[in-house]
């Protein structure tokens, strides 16, 4: 049993061995998404500084552009995957097509390919409210030694070899699934360290938050607004209490500790809703998962559904398992 002052590099080389396919080269992935986690983080404490030290689009004093957060925040993942030379090929919700990978010395030999949204919550970026990282990792299909191909990317969230989340929130925290349950580490800013703070983490089975933008609540489908008034009865342990910052991250992670739903429906403006299946969802439904926790489109199981496209939009309905059950209910 994993102590709990272990740092997370401790924890990745204790525990590459429990991963079926071990080889060291996951482990190294995770480490390079913890050191690329690290970097934006910094970034992102000095948001509020932007008044003084310069905007977007402004030059700042060693001469470079400084860039919008979200932006950066992609470069800095990509440029820390391609640097390691550790993936095949990234996808992101920055980039409109994926990006193969592959460098002199190694041709196209990397197995895993990674499915990103760099930064999280955009309307919280400039406001300083937490704002998150969700990744995806998946193993190729297509031989090594080739380019990597979008069927790479288009796998279903069931194909799902690690998949995790970083908060920028009052404390960082990392918080990742291999398939063996979830970890979560806090970072101590001081030394630049995550230590293991949340082992094992686990949705309650039932809750008493419900997280959802209610000003759509007119473009809501029938079976939601019923959802949502059935929140709202005073009947049980009911009325809930809603609570929806606005950035996925956060949302789900407070639900995840105290128990909650979170949802995104399709309305009559947003056909499939607004997030994205690859690297919002997918992610989000694994941690969840192997929380005792479930995710749903209304009808199925997120990781079941096959993706078509890169930047595939689809309902969603996560959280504590018996309130999915429930929703789910009313969508029938
Ligand atoms: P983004 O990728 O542009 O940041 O959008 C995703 C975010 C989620 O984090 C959040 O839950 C949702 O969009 C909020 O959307 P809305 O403002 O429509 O409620
Ligand atoms: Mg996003």
């Amino acid at each position: 049993m994993t102590k709990k002052n272990t740092t997370l590099g401790e924890f990745i080389i204790e525990n590459q061995g429990s991963f079926q396919y071990s080889s060291g080269e996951l482990s190294k992935l995770i480490n390079a998404i913890r050191l690329a986690a690290k970097v934006v983080n910094h970034e992102v404490n000095k948001a509020g500084l932007i008044d003084i030290i310069g905007a977007a689009g402004d030059t700042n004093i060693q001469g470079e552009d400084q860039q919008k957060l979200d932006v950066l925040a992609n470069d800095r993942f990509i440029q820390t995957l391609k640097n390691r030379e550790i993936v095949c090929g990234i996808a992101s919700e920055e980039e409109d097509d994926f990006i193969s990978i592959n460098s002199n010395d190694n041709q196209h030999q990397n197995k895993y390919v990674v499915l990103i949204d760099p930064l999280d919550g955009s309307s919280n970026i400039d406001v300083n409210v937490s704002v998150g990282t969700i990744f995806s990792i998946y193993r190729r299909v297509t031989p090594l030694g080739t380019p990597v191909t979008l069927e790479d990317f288009l796998q279903s969230g069931d194909q799902q070899v690690a998949a995790g989340y970083v908060v920028y929130g009052t404390s960082t925290m990392l918080v990742y699934t291999t398939g063996d349950g979830v970890n979560g580490f806090t970072l101590n800013p001081a030394i630049g360290t995550f230590y293991l703070s949340h082992p094992n983490m686990q949705f309650p089975e039932t809750g008493k938050i419900y997280s959802v933008n209610e000003g759509n609540y007119v473009h809501f489908p029938q079976g939601v607004k019923d959802y949502i008034k059935y929140c709202q009865k005073e009947e049980g342990d009911r009325p809930y209490t809603s609570r929806y910052i606005g950035s996925l991250v956060s949302d789900f992670h407070r639900n995840m500790i105290k128990g909650g739903i979170y949802m995104y429906p399709k309305s009559s403006m947003a056909s499939e809703g607004k997030l994205r299946l690859l690297y919002e969802c997918n992610p989000m439904a694994f941690i969840a998962e192997q929380a005792n926790g479930r995710a749903s489109n209304g009808k199925q199981r997120i990781m079941e559904l096959k993706p078509t496209e890169l930047h595939q939009r689809v309902p969603f309905f996560c959280g504590s398992r018996k309130m999915v059950e429930k929703a789910e209910e009313f969508m029938k």
